[in-house]
């Protein structure tokens, strides 16, 4: 599209006087320095430069349009990247794939086509890095299941706006949609049942491969969440060795939270906890693992602590970085977990001591960030228990400034969360996404004092292109002047 309209706005943008580059229909993409890189990362980065320049052309030893790798480049940050468009040359130079992935889908929305067709980007030269390193969406599959192909879209959208990481909420009460290999009742039992009227299922390891696959090949990265030691109805359902009785709880698919729990007492709960954070850890791609931790109402506190100490270590013990629902604060946390911050309502004490102490902070504050919310009254699905959230409130807002004593130096990021208890079908997901996800990809990647709402709305105007080309739902805020 054009300088004018890009989402999130970048750090340094230099216009230079030279005349646009024009794209030949076959134009072909080199790249430079990938001795040392995966030839599939090799292959992914080329498809996406051709895709992003509308180019039927191939990967070529030589050509016009340059990919990077440059280990001495001036930044460290592994996301940061360099994009340099003359009249005769595109490059785009960074440290790291993920940089390069970052810089290709800002020059996707750099091309424009005109009436023939002919695709031109403008001279401009971009310098660009993230304010935070961890931009992502946290994505409840469990109460509502969506199959492999409607996440891969959702991680082409992720992708467009430089977000990082998709988080997969994969256990609750209402079902289980991870297979464990050596705890197959699970999925076997638990991946039949959701939430009232919505689908069910399960991703095999195999499906789930093909997750992660197609996420690393967009430069993100996949995180596993299993739910404990609340939400686990699922789990007591499938696997009647976690009851005291040895009778399993009947399945649920009501919208409830609290009532379920684990049984410390029980032998057989500390090796399903092993398990399954085990082989989370192993199928993701993420160097982190989520524990959940959060609502557990009907634990005992001291149950509570044993059974969130006994998720953690067996994530350390994979090898991983344990992150926790902020309630999981109150336990004994080890060194460098992340705490997921998301009930604004509740007091911070516990979470801003577990900052002090060397933990992380994940910032999902649920006024900003909790897209199952409606936008409005009037807008179809979602609901309203944090408020509504129109475009606005899922931009205007500061991670550094939510929790008092909570400040950049102990945050990694942001998270939108996408809950889907009533968001009953892959339309009505992505028409509660778009357009605050590329919102909660600005507040994460653009440096807080050149964020500015006004010119937000202004720019994603231009957005409804790459959502109608992709098929998808979105919803026409109306704070913002939609171009036709
Ligand atoms: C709270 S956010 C939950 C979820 C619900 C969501 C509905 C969080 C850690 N727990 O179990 O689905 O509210 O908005």
């Amino acid at each position: 599209m054009s300088l004018a309209t890009l989402i999130p706005r970048p750090k340094k943008v230099t216009e230079t006087k030279e005349q646009a580059f024009l794209v030949a229909p076959d134009e072909n993409v080199a790249v430079v320095g990938f001795e040392d890189t995966d030839p599939r990362a090799q292959e992914a980065l080329v498809r996406k430069a051709l895709s992003a320049l509308n180019s039927e052309g191939e990967f070529s030893d030589v050509a016009r349009v340059q990919l990077a790798l440059d280990a001495d480049a001036a930044a460290e940050n592994p996301e940061a990247y360099k994009l340099n468009v003359g009249k005769d040359s595109v490059t785009v130079t960074a440290t790291a794939p993920k940089g390069l992935h970052r810089g290709l889908e800002t020059l996707r929305q750099l091309v424009a086509q005109d009436e023939a067709g002919t695709s031109a980007v403008p001279a401009v030269i971009i310098e660009d890095e993230p304010r935070f390193g961890w931009r992502g969406l946290s994505m409840d599959v469990t109460r509502n299941f969506f199959p492999v192909s409607e996440i891969k879209a959702l991680i082409d959208t992720l992708s467009l706006y430089h977000m990082n990481t998709l988080h997969l909420h994969l256990s609750d009460d209402q079902g289980w949609r991870l297979e464990v290999p050596s705890l197959p009742e699970l999925t076997e039992v638990s991946g039949k049942t959701a939430g009232e009227g919505n689908r069910s299922g399960f991703y095999s390891t195999k499906d789930f491969q093909e997750i992660v696959g197609y996420a690393a090949d967009q430069g993100i990265d996949v995180i596993v969440e299993f739910d404990t030691p609340g939400h686990t109805n699922a789990a007591t359902h499938a696997l009647p060795q976690l009851m005291p009785s040895g009778e399993p709880t009947p399945a649920y698919a009501g919208a409830k939270v609290g009532f379920s729990k684990l049984y410390p007492d029980v032998p057989f709960t500390k090796e399903f906890l092993t398990t399954i954070f085990e082989s989370a850890a192993q199928q993701s791609s993420s160097p982190y693992v989520h524990v959940g931790g959060d609502e557990a109402y009907e634990q005992p506190k001291e149950e509570y602590v044993e059974l969130i100490a006994q998720a953690t270590k067996a994530v350390t013990d994979s090898g991983k970085t344990p992150v926790v629902w902020q309630e999981a604060a109150t336990a004994d946390l080890p060194e460098g977990t992340v705490v997921q911050w998301w009930r604004t309502v509740e007091d911070p004490a516990h979470v801003v001591a577990a900052a002090q102490t060397g933990k992380k902070v994940l910032m999902s504050p649920a006024p900003h960030t909790y897209f199952d919310m409606k936008y409005d009254a009037d807008t179809g699905p979602g609901q309203d228990w944090a408020g509504f959230i129109p475009l606005q409130a899922s931009y205007d807002w500061d991670p550094a400034t939510q929790v008092e004593g909570v400040d950049e130096g102990s945050l990694v990021g942001v998270e939108a969360a996408m809950w889907t208890e009533f968001v009953p079908s892959f339309e009505d997901l992505m028409y509660l996404l778009l357009p605050r996800i590329p919102a909660t990809a600005e507040v994460g990647w653009s440096e807080q004092e050149t964020r500015d709402f006004q010119d937000f709305s202004e720019r994603i105007a231009a957005h409804p292109r790459y959502w109608d080309a992709a098929g998808q739902a979105w919803h026409a805020s109306p704070e913002v002047n939609w171009e036709d």
